[in-house]
């Protein structure tokens, strides 16, 4: 995906829950990955190459966590979240998940907007930002190698409106050795996400990587 591209699919189902499953690969700082909701909403970005997520269900202001991991160095992460009444769960690459509450009156999301992936209309982007639902309002530019919503995999082609978005990783594929991970050695690309390091003189095994 590139800039000032997004796809639009029918709102978020939420009740009694949602789970949401996404697998990235990017090596930019900021975009967009989920957007739903105009005054109660959840927001997905990457943040300054962490996963920021906001959260209101109407009791002001948001709620927002940050993934402990940042997740901007080209290869690919999972990204989970399960939202429940007023409760977020965030985890990253199946490690230990953050926890949020949306703490106050109101008790569940109540989202009548579309869902918005990688992106969303510059009207929509501008309130979001002002808002402070989202920090950065670009999209988001890299892969989404899928997409999973309540145990449903995300067709991309099946986007109700498509601004550009090309399906697929295409030319945005991740390359594993771009973020120079052979300190003392040359990184060789063995697929999208893994790679050896052939050793310069002098160092061997696990060292070169240091
Ligand atoms: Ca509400």
């Amino acid at each position: 995906m590139t800039k000032n591209t997004y796809t639009q699919f029918p709102t978020l189902k939420n009740h009694p829950h949602a789970n949401i499953t996404m697998v990235v690969a990017t090596d930019q700082d900021n975009g967009i990955l989920l957007y739903n909701g105009i005054i109660d909403h959840i927001a997905v970005e990457l943040f300054r190459g962490r996963v920021r997520v906001s959260y209101d269900v109407g009791n002001y202001p948001g709620s927002t966590i940050y993934s402990y991991q940042t997740v901007n160095d080209g290869r690919y992460h999972t990204i989970e979240l399960i939202a429940a009444n007023q409760m977020v769960n965030l985890s990253v690459d199946h490690e230990e998940a953050k926890s949020m509450v949306n703490t106050g009156l109101n008790e569940q999301l109540n989202l009548i907007t579309p869902l918005y992936i990688g992106g969303m209309p510059q009207d929509v982007n501008a309130q979001a930002v002002k808002d402070w639902h989202v920090r950065n309002g670009t999209s988001f530019h890299g892969c989404i190698q899928s997409l999973t919503i309540n145990d449903m995999e995300v067709n991309f082609d099946g986007g109700l409106v498509v601004e550009g978005v090309v399906p697929g990783c295409g030319e945005d594929k991740p390359d594993p050795c771009q973020s120079n991970l052979c300190k003392h050695g040359t990184c060789r690309a063995l697929s999208d996400v893994s790679y050896s390091c052939d050793c310069d003189k002098g160092f061997t095994g696990k060292a070169q990587r240091d």
